[in-house]
Order: structure tokens, then sequence, then C-alpha cells
């Protein structure tokens, strides 16, 4: 693969470390990064070096896995795959060309650490585009639980148990520990989540104490949307304001108006906005689970929003589905030469989550890795035989949806669902695709694509 150089160095240090945070509150102790964050993303232009010098200040092994960056396969943060975990105490240096502008987000590859409070975004810039916006906010999702409920590594201990879904009640989900049971959309074809989670967060900050963005009415507002959630899809949305979408992670899409879109763990959406005269509600509902997360757009006087204010239920919000990749970033036409198969398998009960049967085990990633020849082009089929969706991610690359749909490399697959995508084999290495629901994955929902230069 071709990469643009700029020259420019961005460098930057970047530490995870324990810290203890107000949550609207409630106080918990969490993992976090220090020099980076939701509301400090990590920024640099297309074709920069990008150099972050990682420490680890917490009790446990970890690393740094870029998302959705076709980045060099050295660099791409998977312990025993890519890079040896980086120790307690001990510092690894991330060195990579910035390979394509656009939303993107990066975060641990070891065990549940993703939800912690260990993830920010990183904000490629292209200094060719020409923008027609004010103002550019960047807005990430999250399902939090650390340190005020449960840590990560407890709620896996429970769901690894096993668990029977009696369903929920009239009243909607019902909690049992730390598990859901019962949390269903029909936007993702019925059991939307398992995970109970105490509180929904917009760039760190809880329904009861949220952020507010401020603007002049009639300014255009670029948002960058990411779900960095655990087990949590939301459906995102502006009261009162419709949503012109113009890229999916990352790459643009043709403008397509919504009144909210969907987000899937690991999903990133841009679109545009005209902000209104007054104070809105900026809404991430988690879908199934009856609550939401919250934020506040004020251009004018007026009261702020209610917490319990709702996004508008009447119409079909946007999916990957709806969209349609720009010109200048749809694949080239070709014949496919290899398809690689990717059944999602496993359940609830079994908590076996796993791809073609197989469990991955993060100590040996490619005792069943998938195998192909650089320069093919390769269709990735996720076929999804369990009675769950799963939100499948590949590194590494930029696949494309079928019929001219939309570039990704995080994509929802709905239950008896098959979704066939098609991507160039481009960037020699050993990659993983799993479902970037944090608990499938650490489950077992995981395989490894692996091939060298020709
Ligand atoms: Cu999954």
């Amino acid at each position: 693969m071709k990469r643009r150089r700029t020259g420019a160095v961005v460098q930057r240090a970047l530490t995870a470390e324990p810290v203890t945070l107000d949550l609207g509150g409630k106080t918990a102790k969490t993992w976090a990064y220090r020099g980076a964050s939701a509301t400090e993303p990590l920024r640099g232009n297309v074709g920069d070096t990008l150099k972050v010098a990682l420490t680890n200040n917490l009790p446990d092994p970890t690393s740094v896995h870029w998302h959705g960056l076709a980045l060099r396969n050295d660099m791409d943060g998977v312990p025993n795959l890519t890079q040896q975990a980086v120790g307690p105490g001990d510092a690894f240096a991330y060195e990579f060309t910035l390979p394509e502008p656009g939303t993107f987000w990066f975060h641990p590859h070891v065990g549940v650490q993703l939800d912690r409070g260990l993830y920010a975004p990183l904000i490629i810039g292209d200094p060719n585009e020409k923008a027609d916006y004010d103002k550019e906010w960047v807005i990430v999702l999250d399902d939090w639980l650390d340190g005020v409920t449960a840590t990560p590594d407890e709620v896996l201990e429970e769901l690894s148990q096993g668990m029977m879904d009696h369903g929920g009640t009239d009243m909607g989900p019902m909690r049992m520990g730390n598990t859901l049971m019962g949390a269903t959309s029909p936007l993702l074809g019925g059991d939307a989540g398992d995970v109970y989670y105490p509180l929904y967060l917009i760039n760190g900050q809880p329904a009861n104490d949220p952020q507010t963005f401020a603007a002049k009415p009639g300014e255009r507002i670029r948002l960058r949307i990411i779900n960095a959630g655990g087990d949590t899809a939301f459906r995102f949305g502006v009261a009162g304001h419709p949503l012109t979408i113009t890229h999916s992670d990352g790459f643009p899409v043709e403008p397509h108006e919504a009144e909210s879109v969907v987000l899937g763990m690991g999903e990133r959406y841009d679109m545009v906005i005209t902000a209104g005269d007054g104070a809105f509600a900026v809404i991430a509902e988690a879908l199934g689970k009856q609550d939401q997360a919250l934020a506040v757009l004020r251009t004018g006087s007026g009261s702020a929003p209610s917490k319990d204010a709702k996004l508008p239920q009447t119409k079909d919000p946007a999916t990957a589905a709806d969209l349609n990749a720009s010109a200048r970033v749809a694949l080239p036409k070709r014949t496919v030469d290899r398809t690689l198969v990717l059944e999602l398998t496993g359940s609830m009960e079994k908590y076996d989550w796993a791809i073609n049967g197989k469990r991955m085990d993060m100590a040996e990633p490619m005792r069943d890795a998938l195998g192909l020849v650089e320069g093919e082009r390769i269709a990735l089929e996720f076929k999804n035989s369990t009675t769950m969706w799963h939100p499948m991610h590949l590194h590494g690359h930029t696949y494309q949806h079928p019929g001219g749909g939309p570039r990704k490399d995080t994509s929802i697959v709905l239950p008896g669902k098959t979704l066939r995508v098609e991507f160039d084999a481009d960037n020699p290495g050993r990659w993983l695709s799993h479902c970037h629901n944090v608990y499938h994955g650490e489950a077992g929902m995981m395989t490894t694509i692996a091939y060298q230069m020709s």
C-alpha cells in the first residue's frame, strides 16, 4: 500500500493509569489515559507521522489499537499477534503514518479494558478538504459501569457462567446482577445487549450533568460521532435538527438526510447540522436498555432540555444500509478472487461466542488463521447464525458494503443475516476480525486473517 507522507511529525505522550472520576456526583475509580480523552482527541493530518510514547502505569499489561486505520501491521496493538503486551511499568513507542483522513479512535486490545475509561478519538484531518461548516465537535458515546456497579472483568466473569434470558417484564428489561434480561430492539433484530450499565455518557458526562455545546443560530456544525461502548448500540440524534450524514467510519458517503442514526460499538458517523435558535437535547438512546446519554446544544436563551427528552420514534433511523460511498472512495469494480466466510456462532446460554465454531484464545491468535494472497480482491461474508446482533470489525483495512454501499471497518450484522463486504488485500500482516461487543470478543468471537507481502 502506498502511503502519502507530509514529513510532519505529531508527537504525543500517552499514559494509561488509574484515575478517580466524578460522574455527575458518582465517584468512580477507573483506568484512563493521561494525554488523551473524549474531550482531548489526538489530531494529525493525513500523511503525518504519529509518534505516541505509551507508558503503562496500570497493574495489568495493556496495548493501544488504532481502530479503523490501515497502518503498518506491527503498530496495530494486538498482543501475541503484532507485539508483546506492554507490562506494568513498561513503555512502548507507537510510530506510523496516518493513512487516511477521518474520524478514528483508539483503545487497548487486552481483555475487557476497553470498557473502562481507556479510549479517545484520533481525528485525522485533510488539508485539501474544503470545509463547508463553521464548527466541528467530536462526540463520544459510552456505556459506563466501571467503579460504579462492577469492573468489566467482574462482568465478564458473570457473563461467562452463561445464562438463560427469560426475557423482560411488561415494564421492560430486567436487571439481574450486572446482566440485563429482555433488552430488545427491533432495530437490532431482537436481543439488544446483555450488560446492565448504571450510566450512559456523552464525552464522559452523564445525563444529570450534561456537556453543553455552544454555537450561534444558523451555524453549520460537523459532528463526529464515535460509539466507544462495550455492549450498547446507540440511536443518535439532535432534537429538532435533521442530520446530513457525510462520512461512515472515516470515509465520505453521498450526503444522506436522516432524523437519527444507529451506531454499533466501534462505528463512527460524521454529519452536519444547521443550528436552530434555543437549547436542544443531543440524545444517544441506548437501544433496548430504556436509558440514554444526553448533551445540550445551546445557541440562545431558553430552558435546558429535560434529561428525559426523547428522540422522535416516528421514522426509521439511518443505518449503513441507507448509505452509498462517495465515488472517490468506492472500490474499483473487479472480480472477487477469494471468499472468506466468517460464520458467527455461539449463544448466551453457553457464552461460547465464536467464529466458524472456534473460540479464539488470545494467547494463541494464529492457531486458526485464515490465509489469502496479497493483491487479491476478497469477499468477506459475515454469516450470523446466532440469535443476537454483532458489530463485526476488521483490522488494517476498510471494506465496502455491497451495491455501492459505504466504506466501513465495523458493521452491524443482524441475527440470521449475512453481510458480504469486499476489500483489497493491500496491507500484508496478521490482522484480527472480531465482534466489537467487548464481552463477545473476549469470550472468543475473533479470528485472524493473515497474509504476507508477495
Ligand atoms: Cu458479538
